[in-house]
């Protein structure tokens, strides 16, 4: 099975990522993984905190002359800002605990502080916001990389973009190829593909900005080259839809989950929902619309994926709401720590690799994947097979 562990603090040593379940003799290189990382730590309305870093993946384990070995590999992300944190984030023993600097009494509005806090009895809630922040999100870029290139050997891409910021939306572009679509996102400030909304996008955060606020958006991901029939429909823990919206989910900041047009389909006419179903020589089965964004019964339709993802805006603000002192009790401020005014964009990437990763992982399971060579060749027999049957 494939499956991923990621361990670190925001301003910890490092991340580490552990993955699990990739099949021996997979070319993987650091550059595969080291340009998504960089992907992600681009955009307009990053903090200062991205000038610090600058995130590279140490392969330490399971590969071996650019090919996996099957057995488990290991990613660490130096925290380069680890160095102004050494007496705050150090692991040894302190004489005066009281007086570590940057502790946190003040949980802020819409973190994991408060109910962190009361469930692990951290009086120190750095203890929770370090575990809590989206720092985590590189480790998972990282596994998502490995993943995104099994997918790519197998003929499948996967491309994360913007679609919305605080409700300035992008126009839906449908003439672009996968490539194009990759390519222009990459030259987009905000990932945007719609080049007409960019400026007012970059406008409306650096508007959050200087008001001590943060903004959130919806971010889209586009998927294509996965065969029909991937997942289950039968039984519930099966469905790859429901896999795929709880990973989206459990990206920091998101809300929501939508796939095709989703809680448009609340609106219309069954007849005016769903996708005619027709046949060609060169395509096999296809659909003549997408509005079911690729599923049909927990299961790929072979359309392309289209899964939408909400965040919510960042909670840290410069303008911070009114909380509580956990020692004190009484109201206060919430703590301000620096923060991002938007990260929607670099949030496109994460939920690109986490769609990445849940689908690498319904191939592996579904097909022999011991060795990619004959994960290939189960699937391109497999794509044969449904193409005529
Ligand atoms: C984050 C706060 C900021 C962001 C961070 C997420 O970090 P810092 O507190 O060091 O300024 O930059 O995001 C990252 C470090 C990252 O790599 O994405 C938060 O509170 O969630």
């Amino acid at each position: 099975m494939l499956r991923y562990l990621t361990a670190g603090e925001s301003h910890g040593k490092q991340l580490t990522t552990i993955i699990e379940g990739i099949p021996a003799r997979m070319p993987l290189l650091q550059e595969d993984i080291d340009h998504s990382l960089l992907r992600r730590q681009k955009g307009h309305g990053r903090g200062r905190r991205m000038k610090i870093e600058k995130d590279l993946a140490d392969i330490t384990s399971g590969v071996r002359h650019g090919y996996t070995l099957g057995s488990p590999i290991s990613l660490v992300i130096k925290n380069d800002d680890f160095k102004h944190w050494t007496d705050v984030m150090g692991e040894d023993p302190v004489e005066d605990p009281e007086n570590i600097r940057r502790q946190l009494t003040r949980p802020r509005p819409g973190h994991a502080d408060l109910n962190g806090a009361l469930k692990y009895g951290h009086r120190d809630m750095r203890n929770v916001l370090e575990r809590s922040s989206a720092r985590e999100t590189a480790a998972r870029v990282a596994a998502g990389a490995v993943a995104k290139t099994l997918l790519r050997h197998l003929g499948i891409e996967v491309v994360g973009y913007v679609k919305e910021i605080a409700g300035i939306q992008a126009k839906e572009v449908t003439d672009l190829t996968i490539q194009q679509k990759q390519d222009q996102t990459e030259e987009s400030p905000v990932r945007v593909l719609d080049k007409e909304v960019e400026q007012q996008m970059m406008d409306r955060i650096d508007e959050a900005k200087k008001d001590g606020d943060s903004i959130g958006g919806i971010c889209e991901v586009y998927v294509e080259g996965m065969p029909a029939g991937v997942g289950s429909y039968v039984h519930y823990d099966r469905k790859l839809d429901s896999k795929l919206s709880g990973a989206v989910m459990s990206i920091n900041a998101f809300k929501g989950v939508e796939i095709g047009i989703g809680f448009e389909a609340a609106k219309r006419n069954g007849s005016e929902v769903h996708d005619e179903i027709a046949w060609s020589e060169e395509r096999g089965y296809y659909r003549k619309t997408n509005n079911l964004g690729g599923f049909e019964g927990g299961m790929t339709s072979g359309m392309p994926l289209v899964i939408k993802g909400v965040m919510k805006p960042i909670p840290t603000l410069y303008k911070p709401l009114k909380s509580v002192d956990i020692e004190t009790k009484e109201e206060f401020n919430a703590g301000i720590e620096r923060s991002d005014s938007c990260a929607v964009p670099a949030a496109s990437v994460v939920m690109e690799h986490v769609v990445a990763f849940e689908l690498a992982k319904a191939i592996t399971e579904q097909f022999p994947s011991d060795q990619f060579p004959q994960l290939k060749k189960a699937l391109d027999d497999y794509r044969e097979e449904i193409r005529c049957f």
